[in-house]
């Protein structure tokens, strides 16, 4: 049946919405409730407890450049873990890339599931998670990532918002986690939310990663159903040149990869860099 959702992401200042032709699929897990809407326009849209996570028409920009930029900014990662990601669409833009092996850490079996059905084109319908190179395992990431050190090149952090249990991935625990896991070339990005709405979030994760010894910044990529302008993407490496990639090195990595980009290329990479100085002053935490 036909409706109109809304979001309840920023309660009581400010939402967005759609309308819909139909409801898909509905469910209560013991983590969050997951709802699958048809729309016009956007395709199918994946909700998590009345937050739009990623629609059809859009999702290709957000996660190919949650992945391909930390791929790319790191020599030749061939260990990979991505923290959440259970619609699978990170999954498929890391597996463009000749890894060894990459670890979905996701806490929710039914966003797997309920992304392989509904949502076929983001994970290659259900193959993605089929691959020989992947292993999906369904544990709490912070208890996973104790047992885990040095060994990923690249970390993708593909996150709900900070409200409720996802809160606790942008801790400094979490984020200590995340550079113990990585190797010695290692980089991590992790989605820090629309800055406009969402001003802190992107400081304290950048500061957090610094005051843990890592380089880290900030990139930047307009997701059209992430409302209120750009989004910025928390970037660290142990090596230095995360926040300066090399546009020559970059496109003859990116002519190596297996099939192709819509949003991402390496200007776009060397681009998102450039930060507006409104969003740098937030980055950095100036008074404005
Ligand atoms: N990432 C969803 C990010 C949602 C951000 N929402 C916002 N700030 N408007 C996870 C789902 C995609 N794999």
């Amino acid at each position: 049946m036909a409706g109109q959702f809304v979001e309840s992401l920023y309660p009581g200042q400010a939402f967005q919405g759609f309308h819909y032709d139909e409801i898909l699929y509905q469910t209560q897990t013991p983590f969050q409730s997951i709802v699958v809407y048809r729309a016009p326009v956007l395709g199918r849209v994946l909700v998590l407890d009345g937050v739009i996570q990623t629609t059809e028409a859009d999702e290709f920009i957000y996660h190919e450049m949650l992945v391909h930029v930390p791929m790319f900014s790191v020599p030749a990662p061939r260990r990979v873990m991505i923290v959440g990601g259970g619609d699978g669409g990170s999954l498929r833009e890391v597996l463009k890339h000749p890894i060894e092996r990459v670890d979905l850490v996701e806490i929710d079996v039914e966003v797997i599931n309920a992304s392989r059905r509904h949502l076929p084109s983001l994970n290659e319908h259900g193959h993605a998670f089929d691959d020989a190179r992947v292993n999906v395992v369904i544990e709490d990431a912070f208890k996973y990532m104790q047992a885990h050190t040095g060994e990923y090149d690249v970390i993708v952090v593909d996150s709900t918002d900070p409200i409720g249990m996802a809160e606790a991935l942008y801790s400094d625990e979490f984020y200590r986690l995340c550079r113990d896991a990585l190797s010695p070339q290692g980089a991590l990005s992790a989605q820090d939310g629309v800055v406009f709405f969402q001003r802190d979030e992107v400081a304290r994760t950048v500061a957090s990663l610094r005051r843990l010894g890592l380089t880290a910044g900030c990139y930047l990529a307009a997701v059209p159903t992430y409302y209120g302008g750009v989004m910025a993407f928390g970037i660290a490496g142990r090596a230095a040149d995360v926040l300066a990639p090399d546009l020559a090195a970059l496109e003859r990595r990116y002519a190596d990869l297996t099939g192709s980009t819509r949003h991402y290329s390496p200007a776009v990479h060397a681009a998102s860099f450039v930060l507006p100085r409104w969003i740098a002053d937030a980055v950095e935490g100036r008074k404005q």
